[in-house]
């Protein structure tokens, strides 16, 4: 069985997407960030980092428990737990190129114009510039990429397609008041839509249904999220 932690946030949905895809047997253990659920000493043994997704599979190598933090490595142990959407060995390559692409640039530099643009204080028009581009300049690459492509690696879809629709799917929030956010990247968008209409989809979607995380966005959940905003107490 696998534990899986979850908030409904880009990373965790990623995993919820794989695990849906598997059919892989799991049980949700939700952990709301927003209420400072992350910091707890128990989920702090289990991801050291403080984030979501975390997964404690209770069959993992030699039988014993495997404990895996961050979407990326979750993605590729499962991948190979289950031989499922690695592609083919020769793409392997191309696989991890792509995976790190997502992992250290589309979703860090996404994840950073939303906060400038939704959290942060008013007037930092500078970082606000600086991540929207970065993050256009990503989704950019990978349109072009996708010229002529059904998916991102080889000729079938792979945790690499997984691990880009649960940022690409936050496209609205990334490029804040357009109108058509992935109308200037059309093969991504082809994409994106077909990657979309996939019926694990909606059921990754539904998992975000199976517990009421916490919405209001008050004093408690800024001091969980951003905790280098508020001075240490001893
Ligand atoms: N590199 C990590 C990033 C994980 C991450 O930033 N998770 C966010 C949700 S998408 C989180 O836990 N935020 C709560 C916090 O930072 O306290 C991964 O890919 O899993």
């Amino acid at each position: 069985m696998i534990d899986f932690y979850f908030h409904p946030t880009p990373n965790p949905a990623k995993i919820a997407l794989f695990l849906e895809e598997s059919g892989l047997p799991y049980e949700l253990k939700p952990v709301d960030t927003s209420k400072g659920e992350q910091h707890s000493p128990e989920f702090r043994a289990i991801n050291p980092n403080g984030k979501v997704p975390a997964i404690v599979d209770s069959e993992g190598p030699g039988g014993k428990p495997a404990f895996v933090f961050d979407s990326t490595a979750i993605l590729l142990y499962l991948a190979d737990k289950t031989g499922q959407f690695l592609g083919a060995p020769e793409d392997r390559p191309q696989l991890l190129s792509w995976l790190m692409f997502v992992a250290s640039g589309l979703g860090p530099f996404s994840g950073q114009a939303v906060h400038f643009q939704y959290a942060a204080p008013e007037g930092l028009d500078y970082a606000v510039n600086r991540y929207r581009r970065e993050a256009d300049r990503h989704y950019q690459v990978l349109n072009d990429r996708l010229k002529g492509r059904e998916f991102i690696v080889g000729e079938s879809y792979t945790i690499a397609d997984m691990s880009a629709w649960g940022w690409v799917d936050r496209a609205s929030r990334v490029f804040k008041s357009s109108e058509d956010p992935l109308g200037p990247y059309p093969e991504l968008k082809r994409w994106f839509a077909k990657i979309d209409a996939r019926p694990a989809v909606e059921r990754a979607r539904g998992v975000n249904k199976k517990h009421a995380f916490k919405t209001v966005n008050d004093d408690e959940t800024r001091r969980a999220l951003f905790p280098s905003n508020y001075p240490k107490t001893a």
